[in-house]
């Protein structure tokens, strides 16, 4: 099968290249150069880590400071050098240097020096290898089946897994985990020796990239795997057994990154189990792997997903935060805590986690999530960029102003050893990885802005769409124009302002107004015919805003200062509530779902003009994707609008058909 070969696939060129060095990822580097000679560069390139520098070249470098997985581009009068500390940057740098030559960006006097934000970089693949047809299905994967399962097994052509790790690395990702949270039976398997040959093979491939292979494991693997009567952490056996099969798995893949795990969390087995915590859970792990430096990721989503819907008291955003924050530091130093950005779950608009920030002694990384489960999967356009910059920006206060979840997320604002970002991969086997072609601006934009958080939307759309379309001024300015404004638009047309869900249950894609409201999921917006939204306040409501630090909980506490755009996350309001706008709630709703679609016909007028001016089959892709989520646009508007017609009885003052 052929694929895209995304952002790469411009051979720019560079024919007078020296790489220098020994290592697998030297090796890596000359082949991918080899590859690029179509246009002579007229200088020469030097590609090498600082260390395998002359002392006349290490004396122009040693001024820059260049971390471990840095790089620095600097035009010399001899040659263009790429330099780094170890392979890794040098490899980083490569990509970088290849970006600026398929941009066709002036080299003239160079001197880029970069070192990524974050340490952990990392996706995570919720691919599954015994499911439905037997292809490997992925759950919350709308671009085909897994490209590392199928029919119950490891996948035996590894190319595209080669291929996979190559864009991986042009994005500067370096860790992955390649199975389901939700650890199935035959995955769970993966960590014994019946898989362990071919994972570590898998392994190989990456490492060769720079990426770090984690697999997802069962928490009750000790009696599902290892025949024990209990996965109770505190239990000797137990422990001995995750030491006996960790050490199997190092035999096999010497720098193994470690595990991902799901406890207590929607079905999935636990600690809870025997009375015990999460850091007893994971710090049972976190000793069996401390001898090879391997990490626990440890996912922060526990809830009562048997919630009572009557039960106004129980609340899921809060859930997080009161089962962890008591164990603020009692867990271990390999230990790290992954936390969803959001307090529920990937919505279009959330407050940040509280536990973000609120954990000062534990080493935490941030969860997205690419994959689009709640926004639009691959139908509908949606580009995250600005969406995951606000949650970047969003000030905690944990340490007074500046305490900006970015400074969180990659450990600096306690000076935690081990932080950074992960995400849910939105690829899969589609010949354009994505199955939305827009979508591939998600994917590499993610790898962009956890490198640098700093780099506007703006500047990653312009990258993608560049490397991916060329550089016809109208196809950037369109193009461009659609991303930037996806999201907004994603927002009008669906629940409104922050409520969240009102999806179709499962299926997480396409209107269903009460889909989830008297189910035990616990995401609920309780519209009546008086107002809408969760009274979440400390005064009247569940209390939750003040699991915040001041003066963001006073924020919120109030109605009159809390955010518009958050505003049915935290309050019961009526639906003639004056938002900052100066239109009533009600109003708000009928206009931002008439404007999204309009939005979406506006795309699509757009996308249709640039016919010809890029290549057929994206062209069609993105078009007929277009015409789905117009269809899409419409149900959610008319079904939103003509809910909250008959719910709040008030009209549209621009008297607009809603029935
Ligand atoms: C992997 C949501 C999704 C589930 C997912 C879960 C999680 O509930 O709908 O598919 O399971 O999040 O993040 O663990």
């Amino acid at each position: 099968m052929t694929y895209d070969s995304c952002w790469l696939a411009s051979n720019m060129g560079l024919t007078h290249f020296e790489v220098r060095g020994k290592t697998l990822i030297t090796e890596t580097i000359n082949e991918e150069l080899k590859q690029k000679t179509e246009q002579a560069e007229t200088k020469k390139a030097i590609f090498s880590r600082f260390e395998d520098l002359s002392d006349a070249e290490q004396s122009i470098f040693d001024v820059f400071d260049i971390k471990d997985e840095g790089y620095v581009i600097k035009e010399t009068d001899d040659a263009l050098y790429v330099v780094g500390v170890q392979d890794k940057g040098v490899l980083y740098g490569m990509f970088h240097l290849l970006r600026l030559l398929a941009q066709k960006l002036e080299l003239t006097g160079i001197e880029v020096v970069e070192n990524p934000y974050n340490d952990v970089r990392m996706l995570n693949h919720w691919d599954n290898m015994d499911e439905k047809d037997f292809m490997g299905s992925v759950e919350r994967g709308y671009a085909g089946h897994s490209i590392f399962f199928e029919n119950c097994e490891i996948v035996k052509d590894k190319l595209r897994i080669k291929a996979y790790a190559r864009l991986l690395a042009s994005i500067g990702i370096n860790s992955v985990s390649i199975n389901n949270v939700n650890v199935h039976a035959l995955e769970s398997q993966l960590i014994t020796k019946k898989f362990l040959p071919e994972v570590s093979e898998i392994a190989h491939i990456f490492r060769k990239y720079g990426v770090t292979l984690f697999l997802s494991v069962n928490y009750a693997s000790p009696m599902t795997l290892g025949g024990m009567e209990t996965a109770d952490p505190l239990d000797a056996g137990v422990r001995a057994w995750w030491k006996k099969q960790l050490a199997e798995i190092y035999a096999f893949i010497p720098d193994f990154g470690g595990v991902v795990v799901k406890a207590d969390s929607e079905g999935r087995p636990g600690p809870f189990t025997y009375g015990r915590t999460h850091a007893d859970g994971a710090n049972m792990l976190a000793e069996a792997l401390a001898p090879y430096d391997g990490l626990v990721f440890w996912r922060c989503f526990v809830y009562d997903c048997q919630q009572d819907w009557r039960d106004r008291k129980t609340d899921r955003a809060r859930a997080a935060f009161d089962h962890f924050m008591p164990l603020d530091g009692t867990f271990l130093d390999n230990v790290v805590l992954q936390i969803k950005n959001g307090p529920i779950d990937f919505q279009v608009r959330e407050p940040l986690s509280p536990l973000l920030g609120g954990m000062k002694q534990t080493n935490q990384i941030m969860e997205f999530q690419v994959t689009q489960e709640y926004l639009g999967h691959a139908k509908d356009v949606c580009f995250l960029v600005p969406q995951w910059k606000t949650y970047f920006e969003f000030d905690t206060h944990a340490q007074g102003v500046g305490s900006t979840i970015d400074k969180i997320a990659n450990g600096s604002l306690y000076g935690r050893q081990h932080g950074g970002v992960v995400a849910v991969a939105n690829i899969g086997n589609d010949a354009n990885w994505t199955g939305h072609k827009l979508a591939q601006a998600n994917f590499f934009g993610y790898g962009r802005l956890i490198w640098n958080p700093s780099l506007t939307a703006e500047a990653i759309a312009t990258e993608w769409i560049q490397l991916t379309f060329g550089h016809d001024d109208n196809v950037l300015m369109t193009v461009k124009e659609i991303l930037l404004n996806a999201w907004p638009t994603y927002e009008k047309y669906t629940a409104p302002l922050s409520v969240g869900f009102m999806v179709q249950p499962h299926l997480h894609y396409g209107v269903n107004i009460e889909g989830y409201e008297y189910s035990k999921w616990g995401t609920y917006h309780f519209a009546d015919c008086s107002g809408i939204g969760v009274d979440r306040t400390k005064a009247t409501g569940t209390g939750y805003t003040h699991q915040y630090f001041e003066p963001n909980a006073k924020l919120y506490e109030n109605i009159e200062t809390c955010p518009d755009e958050l505003l049915l996350f935290f309050h019961f309001v009526p639906y003639t509530h004056v938002l900052r706008s100066g239109k009533t709630l009600i109003q708000h709703i009928y206009d931002t779902h008439f404007e999204g679609v309009s939005d979406v016909e506006n795309f699509i007028k757009q996308w249709d003009e640039l016919e010809g001016l890029i290549d057929a089959e994206s062209f069609i892709n993105v078009q007929s994707r277009f015409k789905q989520q117009l269809d899409n646009a419409k149900e959610w508007r008319d079904q939103i609008n003509t809910y909250f017609y008959r719910k709040s009885g008030i009209a549209d003052e621009q008297g607009r058909t809603i029935y």
